[in-house]
This record gives C-alpha cells, structure tokens and sequence, in this order.
C-alpha cells in the first residue's frame, strides 16, 4: 500500500488522579496521535512520550518535530509492502523511537484494517485474553497507598506495582506485604538508585517481589549486572532495553532476568515483537509496560500483549483508571478475573471517537 497521506494531532488529557513516579507527577497528559491514510482506509498510532524528558530523552515536543519533520515525510508517499518495513524506512533517525514508534504502530493497525483482521492475530498473537496488573504511583502515606491497592485487588488485577523511590522503598514495602502477604507484587524506581544502594536494595529481598524494576541508571546495564549478582530478587529492565540488541546485551551481561516490553519505547512493533522473540527463544518472561496512554496506545499495548512469551501480567488496566472518557469506543474494561479479552473487530478493535479527538485538539498538522 501507499501511504497518501499523514495527520498529526496533539490532544490534552487529563488523568482522573496523578500519577507520581521517582522522576515526577503527571496530573494531563499531552499526547500525540497520528492517523495514516492509504486505500480509503486509516489507521491510528498513539505517541506514548511523556510530557517532559525525565522519563527518557523524549518529550511532546520534541516528538512532535521529529514526528512531522522527519518520520512523517519518511514514510509518506512510499510504498509499503509490509508493515514490518516502516522501521526500515526511519532508521536513519537516532533515538526518538518513541516518535518513530508512532508513525509505525499507525501502519500496522492500517494495514490490519485492509486485511480486514484484528492487529493481534497480524502480529502473531495467541492469547485469546491478557493477563492485568496495574501500576501504582507514589501516595502521600503508607495508609493511602495500602487503600488504592485494596481497591484494584477488589476490581480483580492480578498483580500489583508499586512506586518506589529513596525514603520511600523498604519500610512501605513492609507494610504492604504486612497487609497483602499473598499477592503478586512488584516495585518499580524508574532509576532512582545507585550501585551504593545495592544493600538497601537488597534488603527488599524478604518481600518476596516478582520482580524490581529499573532500578539504576536509565542507560545502564553494567551495574545493573553487579547488582543483579547482590540481589536476590529478579531485576527487571525497563528504561534500559531499546531493542532486541539491548536485550541480547543486558541478559548476556546477566543484568536482569526480566524484561518489560515498551511498545514506543522500542520503537514500534517490529521491534517489539522481535524482544519478544528473543526473550521467549530462551524462556525469559517478558511483560507490557504502559505510559498511561489513551485509547489507542492502549488498544496497540493489547495486541501487542497477546504474543505467546507475554506470561506476565502487564501494566495495562481499564480506561476508567485514567479517564473520565477515553478517546476509543468501546473503553477498555477488565473483567472480573483481572483480563482483556483480545478484541475481535480489524485493526486495533476500538473504534477512535473522532469528535472527541477533535474536541481534545490543541493543534493538527496534516503532512502531505
Ligand atoms: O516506568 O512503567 C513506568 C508511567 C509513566 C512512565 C513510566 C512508567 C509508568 C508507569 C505507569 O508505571 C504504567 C501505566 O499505568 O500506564
Ligand atoms: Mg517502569
């Protein structure tokens, strides 16, 4: 197919609560959508860049440029054979892999839509349902924090992820466990730590998580190694892990044993699917992390969670949790039993409420 023709629009959207993490609090999302057009059809793709570059070098903005002045024209007026290839062509561009991610999730839902079948069957998927966990961010006090989790156990997620940060990681551990010593749970610092930490760290040992996400440094797997060797719990790369190659290099190094798998983060499908590849040929479990995106971000988080090596529950939980609307139709719902069911419709399965996009507009560019 051709693609004809590329729209960008930059909607605002506030989150129903904060969410606060180590790196800083989000109380409205601006968030980037890009529709490609080809064959009468459309397909949609959702920036999943944070407002400001504390979580990695991306920011609205900057994706917005990057989006409009080069992935864009990049991909416009070519003929892609396959959506697999739209990689290829904005490879010449370093880093912004969210922003290139974009324009790539956008062709893969068009071209789902063309076949007329769901993304998740095109990528390969065969989980009928995926497995919810939901992320916590940090709460004023222990006791809110122990509240917010009896809640979304009460809505049935199968595990939850608690923030962590320096002054606020052992003891809040403890006391979780002290109230839930059965669940699944999880600690995310988003790179709040240092190697000198490694003591400290370890000492979340007794707690009995599934896992302790990114703990160091965003572009470090080195000594992530060394204190995966001081740790008895699993490390879990997030920030870190860009591409199967990053994968390769951090479980060669041992520097986790776990991977959370970002959509925008690794640049779009292609990529994840082949992180997924590499980490399910060895047994590495890998899970979908999320970026509180809207709809359609979290529409391509479902498809993509479906593949076969997606054995941990991810961080992709109902609309409701962050939006008073979402920007799809249906919402996204979790059952009773803490799923997704896999969406039957082409494409991403949810239909975008454009006159809610457009109401949500604070700038279009169509790039032609
Ligand atoms: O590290 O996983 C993270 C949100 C924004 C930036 C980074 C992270 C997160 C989350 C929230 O943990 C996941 C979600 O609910 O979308
Ligand atoms: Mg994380």
């Amino acid at each position: 197919m051709k693609i004809e023709r590329i729209e960008l629009r930059e909607i605002r959207l506030p989150l129903v609560a904060p969410f606060e993490t180590s790196f800083g609090r989000t109380t409205e999302r601006r968030i980037i959508l890009v529709k490609v057009f080809a064959d009468g059809l459309a397909g949609w793709g959702e920036c999943t860049v944070g407002e400001n570059p504390f979580y990695n070098h991306e920011a609205t903005d900057t994706a917005w440029v990057v989006i409009r002045d080069f992935a864009g024209p990049m991909v416009l007026g070519r003929e892609v054979e396959s959506p697999g290839d739209v990689s290829a062509l904005t490879s010449r561009i370093r880093g912004n892999r969210m922003a290139r991610g974009a324009v790539e999730t956008a062709v893969w839902d068009l071209e789902a839509r063309r076949q007329g079948v769901p993304l998740w069957r095109l990528l390969g998927g065969t989980q009928e349902e995926i497995a919810c966990g939901v992320s916590i961010g940090l709460q004023e006090t222990d006791a809110a924090l122990l509240e917010k989790i009896e809640t979304e156990l009460a809505a049935g997620y199968r595990r939850i992820k608690i923030k962590i940060k320096p002054g606020r990681d052992v003891d809040m551990t403890r006391a979780v466990r002290r109230e839930f010593p059965e669940i699944p749970l999880t600690v995310d610092a988003n790179s709040a730590y240092t190697l000198e930490d490694a003591e400290r760290l370890a000492r979340l040992d007794e707690f009995g998580l599934l896992l302790i996400e990114q703990p160091l440094a965003y572009d470090d797997i080195i000594d992530h190694a060394e204190l995966q060797r001081q740790v008895k719990t699993a490390i879990c790369l997030d920030e870190s892990i860009l591409s199967a190659e990053d994968a390769r290099k951090a479980l060669g190094l041992g520097a986790c044993r776990i991977i959370n798998i970002k959509l925008g983060r690794v640049s779009g499908h292609a990529e994840a699917r082949r992180v997924h590849d590499y980490c399910h040929g060895r047994g590495v479990r890998v899970w979908c992390g999320g970026m509180l995106e809207a709809g359609v971000g979290r529409a391509h988080n479902i498809a993509m969670s479906t593949l076969p090596g997606f054995t941990l529950p991810g961080d992709v939980s109902a609309s409701k949790r962050y939006w008073s609307e979402d920007i799809i139709t249906p919402a996204v719902e979790v059952t009773a039993r803490g799923t997704i069911p896999a969406p039957a419709g082409p494409g991403i399965g949810y239909e975008v409420n454009e006159a809610r996009v457009s109401s949500l507009a604070v700038r279009t560019e169509v790039i032609r």
